[in-house]
């Protein structure tokens, strides 16, 4: 039968990658929700904001009358948060805003299913921001929460109101802690879009000149790639696999949290490495602390194609992240299918074909 599907963060990169998993498996009815903006980004709904299944409404979570009328009018079967400030690197910056988002932004999500909308399932993004500072690895669901960041903090929270509101008033509320993943519809804020995308600019720039060939001309000008922490390690997976395995938790007899990660551990330095590999370059790391550079190798020119800016360091830093997800394997039957290499191809030739377009 077809079901109601509110999901929040429709032009960021889980809810459209969500809204499109769910159009292509399901016959319900999607409403996506966008906050209202002067100039709104719809590069990751155009594949599939036709649809007859597909709607747009317009929402914000620091708004409750908003939230209650969307609920109200909707009464949907399903409500998934991915509307947050997702950004851990300004969440020093904006704090207040960060917790009216992230944390009671979810607590009015909440009353109002809690009011119009009891048996609806919903489901909150956790992150693996919550570990932060961490004692072991491989981390599961019974590592302490130890945030580092006003926005892993603002999870922390999030992650206790919806255990209070599933155990206080019998909802099927969820609160599952997601590792790092990313695609072709992440934003370039994030290292690793940041670093594919700076990969493919630098490509075509010193592609399209001769002396990289070995022939005569000028080298090729342009800015290297800026980063900040390059030792810090991430568990990277794909956001298509993501949705999928927030939807099987929707759709378990009971509710529960889980952990979605890919199980390995890479540094910010191996990202750089990797994706300029697949680019066919590579380089050589020279230098150390604030003045290390990565050096493409093999061509006429000692080109910097990476530098370290101070600039682009956090407060505090979050070291390494490394998940275990053999909860989700064993009882959700998910695994990811994108293994660290082919999300990083992915990426790359993905901006790498815009790159020539352009
Ligand atoms: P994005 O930043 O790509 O998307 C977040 C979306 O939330 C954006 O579309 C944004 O709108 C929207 N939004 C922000 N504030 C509000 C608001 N007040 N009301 C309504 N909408 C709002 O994030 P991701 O898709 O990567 O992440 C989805 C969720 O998963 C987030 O909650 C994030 O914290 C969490 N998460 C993500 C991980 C990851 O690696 N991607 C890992 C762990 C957790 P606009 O487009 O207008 O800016
Ligand atoms: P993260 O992702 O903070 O893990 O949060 P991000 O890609 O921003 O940083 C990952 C690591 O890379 C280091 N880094 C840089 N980061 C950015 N953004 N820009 C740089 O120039 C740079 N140089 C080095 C960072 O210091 C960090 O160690 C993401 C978000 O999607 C959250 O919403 C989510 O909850 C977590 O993943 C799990």
């Amino acid at each position: 039968m077809s079901k109601k599907v509110i999901v929040t963060g429709v032009l960021g990169q889980d809810g459209a990658n969500m809204c499109e998993y769910l159009l292509k498996t399901t016959g319900h009815q999607i409403f996506g929700m966008m906050r209202r903006s002067a100039n709104p980004n719809f590069g990751n709904t155009r594949g599939f904001q036709d649809d007859k299944k597909f709607k747009f409404i317009y929402g914000d979570l620091t708004d409750e009358i908003n939230i209650d009328r969307l609920v109200k009018d909707i009464e949907p079967d399903f409500f998934i948060n991915f509307a947050a400030n997702s950004f851990v690197g300004c969440s020093w910056d904006m704090p207040l805003q960060v917790f009216d988002v992230n944390t009671l932004g979810v607590i009015r999500c909440l009353e109002s299913l809690k009011k119009f909308s009891p048996s609806c399932r919903f489901y909150s993004a956790g992150s693996s921001e919550q570990f932060g500072d961490v004692d072991y690895s491989p981390q599961d669901l019974k590592h302490p929460f130890k945030p580092r960041s006003p926005y892993g903090a603002s999870k922390c929270a999030a992650h206790h109101v919806v255990k209070v509101y599933r155990e206080s008033y019998d909802m099927f509320a969820v609160h599952s802690i997601l590792f790092n993943h990313e695609g072709t519809k992440r934003g370039e804020e994030f290292v690793t879009r940041k670093i594919t995308k700076g990969v493919a600019r630098i490509s075509e720039i010193i592609r399209g000149i001769d002396s990289w060939r070995g022939r005569h001309g000028e080298p090729a000008e342009f800015d290297p790639i800026e980063l900040g922490s390059l030792d810090a390690k991430r568990d990277w997976s794909d956001s298509e696999d993501f949705v999928k395995g927030v939807w099987l938790m929707l759709n378990q007899d009971d509710p529960k949290d889980y952990l979605l990660a890919s199980g390995e551990t890479h540094s910010i330095r191996e990202f750089v490495e990797k994706a300029f590999t697949f680019a066919e370059f590579t380089g050589d790391w020279e230098g150390e602390g604030v003045d290390e550079k990565y050096i493409a190798s093999g061509g006429r020119h000692k080109y910097v194609l990476v530098k370290v800016n101070p600039e682009f360091y956090r407060p505090a830093e979050v070291n390494l992240l490394h998940g275990d997800p053999s909860l989700a394997r064993d009882e959700l039957g998910w695994k990811p299918e994108s293994s660290f290499d082919d999300l990083v191809r992915k990426m790359v030739e993905h901006d790498l074909k815009n790159e020539q377009k352009n």
